[in-house]
């Protein structure tokens, strides 16, 4: 069940007065109330921990004979917009990665001066919210080696990830992610284009996903069409930073 149908059936299930508490099954938990407040609660602990602590502590890394034997799709696996999918269909060959915003050098980055930049991979785990996990290899060029490029402004303090795929059936209201500064630049931030070994299947994002390790799956953007630098989101889609955040997910998803 993805997130999406499941805040549907809940909605559905609430309005029709069934209690939370009838609601039985670990995908149903995050569903449930009392659930997203105690995850609520973690979050905030887990962001001013890492806050008192180190913000820059790194993910934990995995060895090859970790990595689970397939990495799942989860959400959109394939994004509905014709103009995602005639990408797809030419091999990306016309994307180019927009990043603005509040930046002195505005830039595109076409795949291949990604790819030539230079790149890290890391085998990290995945975990998201409806309750499952997956340990997997990345291969992609550091956010922080972008930014250096486009040189963010004084002002800048969220990176907001603009993805292709429509949520709602009429095409309109993109996934999106934002992440600050200080995660952006961490060591483990990638842009990643390759997933263990092989080119980023389109199920996992093509061309491009975020992994912001140290936070759950959904900050994980996949699809990333356009990067945008703000001072606030309030001006972005809900003003929360994110699709599952305008529906009540934290914003800082700190594993
Ligand atoms: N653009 C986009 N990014 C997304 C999603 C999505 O539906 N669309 N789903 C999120 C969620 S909830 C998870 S768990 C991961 C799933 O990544 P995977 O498909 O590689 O497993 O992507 C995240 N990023
Ligand atoms: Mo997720």
């Amino acid at each position: 069940m993805t997130h999406e149908t499941g805040r549907r059936r809940f909605f559905t299930r609430a309005l029709a007065g069934i209690s939370a508490l009838s609601l039985a099954g670990c995908d149903k938990l995050s569903q449930s109330e009392s659930f997203t407040k105690l995850l609520s609660t973690g979050e905030s602990l887990s962001k001013n921990a890492h806050r008192l602590v180190s913000r820059k502590s790194m993910a934990q890394e995995f060895s090859e004979a970790d990595m689970s034997p397939s990495f799942r799709s989860n959400g959109t696996s394939m994004p509905n917009s014709v103009d995602y999918q005639v990408l797809v269909e030419t091999g990306f060959a016309d994307w180019a990665l927009e990043v603005s915003g509040l930046v002195a050098q505005p830039q595109k980055f076409t795949l291949a001066q990604l790819q030539a930049l230079p790149s890290r991979t890391q085998i990290t785990r995945h975990d998201c919210v409806e309750g499952w996990s997956a340990i997997g290899k990345w291969k992609g060029v550091r956010l922080h080696e972008v930014l250096s490029r486009v040189q963010p402004s004084e002002n800048a303090r969220y990176v907001v990830f603009h993805c292709a795929d429509p949520m709602e059936e009429d095409g309109t209201n993109h996934y999106y992610e934002s992440i600050d500064m200080e995660d952006a630049n961490h060591t483990q931030t990638l842009l990643a284009y390759e997933l263990n070994g092989e080119t980023l299947p389109v199920k996992n994002g093509a061309p491009i996903r975020l992994r912001v390790e140290r936070q759950l799956g959904y900050k994980q953007a996949k699809y990333i069409m356009r990067i945008e630098l703000v001072d606030s989101f309030e001006h972005i889609a809900g003003g929360k930073g994110g699709y599952w955040e305008d529906t009540g997910y934290e914003w800082y998803a700190g594993i």
